[in-house]
């Protein structure tokens, strides 16, 4: 990709970073830190990756997406908001009562949203039932679907790789947000599930291990796992908690929880000297 194309996939992830922080100030809950860690991929897919239609979101042969880490919603609304499937402005509504955009992923009520998402484990089995279903109708779609590393924990996902690779799923690309932090303490102390490329490995994945904040590697990356016959791929990607607002940066704290206003000042404040940043290149 050349300098403007990254420049503009950076710029994107600065404002799907602002589009989380604006959405869980105004709910004064949800969770920032993953959101913020997920960003970059979450940009690339969309508006790179992925063979997709805002204007026709149900497209049968539509690439399909399923957040696994259900709780990143924020992150997922503010890219599906920038890519065009619903105006920006629902970011401040979010967590409303009847409002379009809740808690977790809601199939029914988001356009965009190919699952409903949010007990751990149980998104990515969701994707492999996709992945399977699309090679049984002999449809070209691909599938992805973004993990959590405190997510693998998971007995679920592991009984999802296993029938992945057995069944030769090579329309599927899972991806790990691999921050290091899950809920409460870091990945190694809570469920400790590394190495975690060799365990997808010896599951039988193609399996590669990137910068997650680096759009070289993640393209790369992507391009590598559409060249994989005959069994699933996994991209994990090594990513920061709370990624480009200051005081949230690795932060376990900002797992699930909603800055104050003079918090949210400061993010806005960091992700906006990001943004000026790259405007400037
Ligand atoms: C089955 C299930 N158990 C527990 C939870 C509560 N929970 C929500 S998020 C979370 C930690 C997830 O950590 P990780 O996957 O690393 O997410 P990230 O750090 O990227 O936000 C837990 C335990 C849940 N949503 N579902």
């Amino acid at each position: 990709m050349n300098k403007t194309e990254k420049n503009q996939l950076q710029k994107l992830a600065c404002k799907v970073r602002m589009g989380a922080i604006e959405g869980v100030y105004n709910a004064k809950s949800g969770h920032p830190g993953g959101s913020l860690s997920a960003a970059d991929l979450f940009t690339y897919l969309y508006f790179r990756e992925m063979k997709i239609d805002p204007k026709n979101p149900k497209e049968e042969n539509r690439d399909r997406f399923v957040l696994s880490k259900g709780h990143c919603a924020p992150g997922l609304y503010a890219t599906l908001a920038l890519k065009g499937y619903f105006p920006m402005e629902e970011m401040k509504k979010l967590r409303h009562i009847g409002a379009m955009l809740q808690g977790h992923p809601d199939m029914k009520g988001t356009p965009g949203v190919d699952m409903s998402t949010g007990s751990l484990g149980q998104g990515v089995s969701a994707a492999c039932g996709m992945a399977a279903a699309g090679k049984m109708d002999h449809k070209d779609y691909r599938v992805y679907s973004i993990l959590g590393d405190g997510e693998i924990e998971e007995g679920q996902v592991w009984e999802a790789a296993m029938f992945a690779a057995h069944h030769k799923l090579d329309n599927l690309c899972l991806i790990v947000d691999n921050n290091g932090l899950q809920i409460d303490g870091s990945v190694a102390e809570v469920g400790g599930p590394e190495p975690i490329d060799e365990k997808f490995r010896s599951f039988g994945f193609d399996v590669q291990v990137i910068n997650g904040h680096d759009f070289d590697e993640i393209e790369a990356a992507f391009h590598h796992a559409r060249t994989v016959k005959g069994r699933p791929s996994a991209i994990i990607a090594k990513t920061v908690k709370g990624k480009d607002v200051s005081f949230m940066e690795n932060q376990v704290g900002w797992h699930g929880t909603a800055p104050n206003a003079e918090q949210y000042e400061t993010a806005m404040q960091d992700l906006n000297r990001v943004l000026s940043g790259l405007e400037a290149e």
